[in-house]
């Protein structure tokens, strides 16, 4: 089949969950397999221990791509929880290259200065302190537009791992309905606010509802004994696991597994609970599955042991 190749920039967490490791596994079997080029990685919260697990992850799969830092306040939530992160780097040291990670903001503006016009999809699977670091940067040495306007001009859209939208979809009998304040949200609430305002691109979100029911991870646990995939997935979850970021990654590369509901504008309150209202200018969507989690687990678990259709 022909592939419709596409460049992406993953910003993640990684750490206070372990779907991001599984995010970047599949990644790499996606860029391996031609569907993508990662232009580069960046970690969005101060966890040293979580950027180390990026460097390890991409040596082991052997990815080519830059990594960036985030260097700003804290962010509060779970950064001092530390469930596999640091075993995972004690296991894995050797695969560690780098020392110093360039402030992922600038590794993003970099990349999107040299990318052509509406090429990259920028995916956030984390906090949105990078994005919002992003599109809020002042020209520098490094382009002459601000970040509002590379964001404009060289982003195709974007995929926001958070939110949580309730739409009486079935899938959304989670938690008997009561809302809350989702994670990527609520850590860094201002971060998202303004990063949701000042990005003029698409934005598909895939909210806490998608993905909380699908557990992934099940062939690499069984047939990839040294991965360190393996060894988070088993640390985290003693098997497969919840695949939120897994999801968002894969729809925003493939567009399969789910159809986008929108246009729309996605509110964000100062408590961080979402709400999205339709609306024909606005550009804004969120994702609702188009097949079922059996369907959706099954390509996944494939996906991430390199068997991609
Ligand atoms: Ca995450």
């Amino acid at each position: 089949m022909v592939k419709n190749k596409v460049a992406v920039i993953i910003d993640t967490d990684l750490g206070a969950d372990c779907d991001d490791v599984g995010t970047l596994v599949l990644a790499l079997q996606l860029e391996k397999h031609g569907f993508c080029d990662i232009k580069a990685v960046g970690y969005c919260t101060t966890n040293i221990y979580g950027v180390q697990c990026v460097d390890i992850f991409r040596s082991f799969y052997g990815g080519k791509f830059p990594i960036g830092m985030y260097y700003g306040k804290k962010v509060e939530c779970n950064e001092d929880q530390h469930i596999f992160d640091i075993d995972l780097v004690d296991h894995y040291k050797d695969l560690i290259k780098e020392t110093n990670y360039i402030e992922a903001y600038k590794l993003y503006r970099k990349v999107l200065a040299e990318a052509e016009d509406d090429s990259i999809i920028f995916i956030t699977i984390g906090e949105l302190t990078n994005a919002a670091n992003l599109v809020s940067s002042l020209p520098d040495e490094i382009s002459p537009l601000s970040g509002q306007e590379l964001f404009a001009k060289k982003v195709k859209y974007s995929c926001v791992m958070g939110g949580l939208i309730n739409d009486n979809h079935p899938i959304t009998a989670f938690n008997n309905n009561e809302a809350f304040p989702e994670y990527n949200i609520v850590c860094a609430i201002e971060d998202a606010q303004k990063f949701v305002k000042i990005s003029a691109k698409p934005i598909y979100f895939l909210d806490f509802y998608v993905g909380a029911d699908v557990f992934t991870g099940k062939k690499v646990i069984e047939h990839d004994e040294h991965s360190p995939m393996k060894f988070a997935y088993l640390k985290y979850a003693n098997g497969p696991s919840r695949s939120w970021d897994l999801l968002a990654v894969y729809y925003a590369i493939t567009k399969r597994l789910y159809r986008s509901v929108g246009p729309g504008v996605m509110h964000i309150d100062d408590n961080g609970f979402t709400t999205f209202t339709k609306d024909q200018d606005g550009h804004h969507y969120y994702l609702r599955p188009i097949k079922s989690n059996e369907e959706i687990t099954k390509e996944i678990d494939e996906a991430l042991v390199g068997n991609i259709l």
